[in-house]
């Protein structure tokens, strides 16, 4: 799968885009309008930089192909930062500090505040995806987070909000050392959110597989795989599957904090 348009010779369509910005409320971003960003400390890499604080995010989302030799060795993240790694497609090695994790198609990193990320690509000479995320960590007292690394395919599937057709998986733990969580969600063609959804919580959100079509704030929207969602707090939100293929994507959610 190729994030990019290539960039090169005549347009291939200057005369519409499914593009919707609509800044502290929702943004619709197709893969067809992405640009690459020169971003410090990635090196032989494409970034785009999708949700950020302009958007009305608190969290900064990317989407990332590594080719022969790319990666980030300087580290990622910070201080007070922590960040996430989702492979898309391909074959990496991240690291949490001095620890490597190999990790292919499905597999993930989170590095809490304090702990350094690096990525290396490792896919023989190939491109490989990934979808990274960071944002400022809210501490509390008398609680920590940790690194967390798996694959998706070792995750339960949980029936979400009692509905059969509808699978969330959550790829970090629910304790309350973690201010967020990311989860992937997977809808059988038909089948929906119980409810059109308003919450204070954020999402980035990223399509991996299959078509749906999205409520973002009381407008329906046709989407498909490889678009980004941003959708800020309080938007009203629901999906439905479509075609024949699992409508799934994997997304971002602040919680285990109370409001200032
Ligand atoms: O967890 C969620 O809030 C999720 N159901 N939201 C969404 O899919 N837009
Ligand atoms: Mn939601």
């Amino acid at each position: 799968m190729g994030y990019l348009n290539n960039q090169t010779g005549y347009p291939q369509d200057i005369l519409a885009s499914r593009s919707i910005i609509k800044r502290d409320n929702y943004a619709l971003i197709p893969t067809d309008g992405l640009v690459r960003n020169i971003i410090p400390g990635f090196e032989n890499c494409d970034v785009t930089i999708l949700s950020t604080p302009k958007l009305g995010a608190t969290f900064v989302d990317y989407v990332v192909t590594l080719h022969d030799g790319g990666g980030n060795r300087e580290g990622f993240g910070g201080e007070e930062i922590e960040t996430f790694v989702y492979v898309i497609e391909g074959k990496i090695t991240a690291s949490a500090d001095s620890k490597d994790y190999p990790l292919t198609s499905g597999g993930y990193l989170f590095c809490p505040a304090g702990v350094t990320m690096r990525l290396e690509n490792t896919n023989g000479g190939k491109p490989s995806q990934l979808f990274l995320y960071k944002r400022r960590y809210q501490r509390i007292k008398g609680y920590e987070a940790h690194v967390v690394s798996d694959n998706v395919s070792r995750l339960e599937k949980i029936d979400y909000e009692g509905m059969t057709d509808v699978a969330l998986q959550d790829l970090l733990p629910k304790d309350l050392g973690f201010d967020m969580n990311i989860h992937i969600l997977s809808f059988k063609p038909g089948a929906s959110h119980g409810y059109i959804e308003t919450h204070v919580q954020e999402h980035g959100a990223l399509i991996l597989s299959g078509q749906g079509v999205y409520n973002l704030d009381n407008e329906w929207m046709p989407v498909k795989k490889g678009d980004y969602i941003f959708m800020a707090a309080y938007v009203p939100q629901a999906a439905y599957g479509v075609g024949h293929e699992a409508f799934s994507y994997i997304y971002s959610k602040d919680c285990n904090r109370d409001v200032d």
